[in-house]
């Protein structure tokens, strides 16, 4: 496969993709049958979405759309809060919690029995952290450490209890530097040391929820340009299993296509062997998997749209078909469901203006061939338990 192959008709049927709404057709609203949800619970897989409860009207206020909601459950087994459980949304200074968008997803949830799960209680990175946090004092030598721990276990702590019904925490996110492979430092690890901020972030987490799958996220990604963040995050794995920091999985975020000078009009050239070994040494290591952020970034491919889909299926297909063959994967979360919500509509635009096709659902809430390649998906893996 070719991260630039264009999906013929021919190809679509071969592929399973057969049916009006991956060629185009497709009715606003009606429900597909069966859902994402209940073809991916028939492999033991849980799919499911981001949904943000941000301003209205805004890129990331999707939760306010009735017709977004509709899509979330028609499809969804499960919800996670795009940015309203990160420190800026949740925390406005080092006292209070600010719970209410969160909540209101979660409610939401609940009313129409739909699992949760928590993004994310340490983004370890500085560009993510609230402003207060980053010029935060925590004092000088070892009562730094203990001041910096003691914040860092009061949020965990106090988020998780909050959601006892999240099931699977992202517990740390995007630590490891894609550039060297590295991890980044903030005012947390300035205080403790990075191992140790990042393991009393697991531990806490255990502590509080001892049955929750705890994961860390990020978005090395199977692409060229990814070496250095691949080895950096098996480093990082390894690191937690030498010192039995509790952590279950790995969140492959699954954010497809980049931008290639080498691949120019392509989704960027996947290394499907380089890969396979990677997620080969992360399950070897006993982590399960989750696809915690999947969409596809068009930014690169030609214009006309039905070759942009049909290209976006067609590449989604080959790397879900890999991800799904191995029975470690046990979630495929969308990272968004309809077009004109995704992050990649601000993040790197289209030189020639057009907006991005990266998500499931078209902007008049039509399945489109990148719904239908994720079903086939489902359809075509194997059964876990
Ligand atoms: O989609 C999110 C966007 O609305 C926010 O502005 C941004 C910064 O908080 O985060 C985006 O989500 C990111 C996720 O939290 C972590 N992985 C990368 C996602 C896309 O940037």
């Amino acid at each position: 496969m070719t991260s630039s192959s264009i999906l013929s008709r021919r190809q679509a049927l071969a592929l399973g993709l057969a049916g009006a709404a991956v060629l185009g057709g497709g009715s606003a609203q009606a429900a597909q049958t069966p859902s994402l949800a209940k073809l991916a619970k028939a492999k033991g897989v849980q799919f499911g979405s981001a949904v943000g409860a941000g301003p209205t009207g805004s890129l990331t206020g999707s939760f306010e759309d009735a017709r977004y909601r509709q899509v979330l459950i028609n499809e969804c087994g499960v919800l996670v809060p795009e940015n309203e459980l990160k420190w800026y949304v949740l925390r406005p200074d080092a006292e209070t919690f600010a719970f209410e968008r969160a909540d209101r997803i979660a409610a939401f949830a609940q009313q129409n029995d739909i699992a949760l799960r928590g993004h994310t209680l340490l983004w370890h990175h500085p560009q993510w952290f609230p402003a207060w946090l980053k010029a935060h004092d925590f004092g000088k030598g070892p009562a730094a450490a203990a001041n910096a721990e003691a914040m860092l276990v009061d949020h965990i702590t106090k988020v998780v209890a909050h959601y006892p019904q999240i099931r699977s925490w992202d517990v740390v996110n995007e630590t490891v530097d894609p550039k060297d492979g590295s991890v980044r430092h903030t005012v947390f690890s300035d205080a403790m040391g990075q191992a140790q901020t990042l393991d009393v972030a697991f531990h806490a987490a255990r502590a509080a929820a001892p049955k929750t799958q705890l994961v860390y996220n990020d978005y090395m990604g199977w692409e060229a340009g990814n070496e250095a963040h691949r080895a950096g995050v098996l480093k990082l794995l390894e690191g937690f299993r030498k010192r039995g920091a509790p952590v279950d999985a790995l969140g492959v975020q699954s954010h497809l296509g980049t931008e290639d000078p080498a691949a120019p009009g392509s989704l960027g050239r996947p290394q499907e062997k380089a890969w396979r070994a990677f997620i080969d040494e992360v399950t070897g290591m006993g982590y399960d998997l989750l696809i915690t952020e999947f969409d596809v970034n068009d930014h690169d491919l030609p214009p006309g749209v039905a070759a942009r889909d049909a290209s976006e299926a067609a590449v989604a297909k080959g790397y879900l078909d890999l991800m799904l063959d191995y029975r470690q994967t046990k979630a495929v979360l969308a990272w968004g469901m309809v077009d004109k919500y995704s992050w990649l509509q601000t993040f790197t635009p289209r030189k020639d203006g057009l907006a991005k096709r990266a998500t499931l659902y078209d902007d008049a809430y039509r399945p489109k061939p990148l719904r239908q390649a994720v079903a086939a998906a489902f359809r075509a893996a194997p059964e876990r338990t």
